[in-house]
């Protein structure tokens, strides 16, 4: 008999949350008993798994036991409190927060880049999701590092309102409608109006000047990759947009390659679909990676300024590859490889 799951989502009732469940069935994720976990006032409210309906429970210490994979989505501070009290329960967490990411002892996996580190899961029983942003531009990029290596990086993120949650997709909303109607706007998510805007400000300011979403991007790139050399800028910046996050993203490589040749590389490569036929009106755009696991690449051309530069628009849903599929993807590995179950 096939082997099945006890599977615990903490964050269910969160827009990630309900992305991790739709992603379980979409990929038929073997699940043997769901457990939905969420804060107390969120506690009471179910939701639905294979069209039945699953009652969400409050997170606390104790709602690990008899779990074998445990999918976090609710927010550092609930990662750092509960999910090695999940891993000691003898489930192994797979963290989408910032909380465990940068720690040596926990594997930071992109299934199609670094599977192999799935293994260091068995230190401290927890394995990290990327933030979004770097799990679209690693996936697109991986290929050309191994091919013929990365000095340096140089990227800005047009990204949407969803990476913030389910508030911020309100905000958006509401924004737009009263300001299409002419009426009162409030701002309570953002610091500023969103709509019809773009801030240059994602999470909090750091003593460098750079945002916080934008140091997540150098290091953990870096630390997927297994190399300290690349230089990496960022400049994260939020755009109204519902669902999808775009990047442009200028690479200088070590070696040159052409622009044909990187979209070769692409479009052999796991995860990743080129769109990229400019003279037809084809490139990415976050309309069409909404509710898709792909990575899109496109607008790939060379860069004259520097000696071997290339130039390249990256886009994926934020909510799908960039949270939900990938964990989802990562708990596939650990099932087939790692875990017994029953
Ligand atoms: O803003 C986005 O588009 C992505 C947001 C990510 C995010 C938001 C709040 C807290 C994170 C993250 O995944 O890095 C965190 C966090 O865990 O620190």
């Amino acid at each position: 008999m096939n082997k099945a799951y006890n599977v615990a989502i903490a964050g269910a009732t969160g827009a990630v949350g309900g992305q991790m469940l739709a992603c379980l069935e979409d990929r038929d994720f073997p699940v043997k008993q769901i457990r939905l976990l969420a804060t107390a006032r969120s506690a009471g409210q179910t939701r639905s798994f294979r069209g039945k309906p699953v009652p969400v429970e409050e997170l606390t210490e104790s709602s690990f036991t008899d779990m074998d994979i445990a999918i976090f989505s609710a927010g550092g501070a609930a990662s750092e409190r509960f999910a090695l009290a999940a891993a000691r329960s003898g489930c192994v967490v797979v963290d989408n927060s910032a909380a465990w990411r940068m720690d040596p002892e926990v594997p930071l996996v992109i299934p199609e880049v670094n599977p192999h580190a799935i293994a260091g899961y068995a230190k401290k029983g927890i394995i990290a999701n990327p933030n979004c942003s770097t799990i679209q531009m690693v996936v697109a990029l991986a290929p050309i590092y191994r091919k013929v290596g990365i000095k340096r990086i140089v990227v800005s993120t047009y990204q949407a309102v969803s990476g913030t949650g389910k508030k911020a997709i309100d905000e958006l909303r509401n924004q737009t409608a009263a300001l299409l109607n002419d009426t009162p706007w409030q701002s309570r998510v953002y610091p500023h109006r969103i709509a019809f805007n773009c801030l240059p400000h994602i999470d909090v300011f750091l003593d460098n000047g750079y945002t916080k979403e934008e140091m997540k991007m150098v290091n953990e790139t870096r630390k997927i990759l297994e190399d300290d050399s690349i230089g990496i800028t960022a400049t994260a910046v939020r755009v109204p947009v519902f669902f999808g996050h775009s990047e442009s993203v200028n690479i200088e490589t070590a070696a040159p390659i052409s622009p044909d040749e990187v979209r070769s590389l692409l479009a052999e490569a796991p995860g990743v679909t080129v769109a990229d036929e400019p003279g037809s009106n084809i490139y990415p755009m976050a309309i069409d990676a909404q509710g898709r696991d792909e990575t899109f690449v496109g607008r790939i051309r060379q860069d004259p300024s520097v000696a071997s530069g290339i130039n390249l628009w990256i886009v994926a849903d934020n909510i799908r590859k960039g949270a939900a599929t990938n964990a989802v993807q990562i708990a596939e590995i650990l099932a087939e490889r790692y875990l017994t179950g029953s």
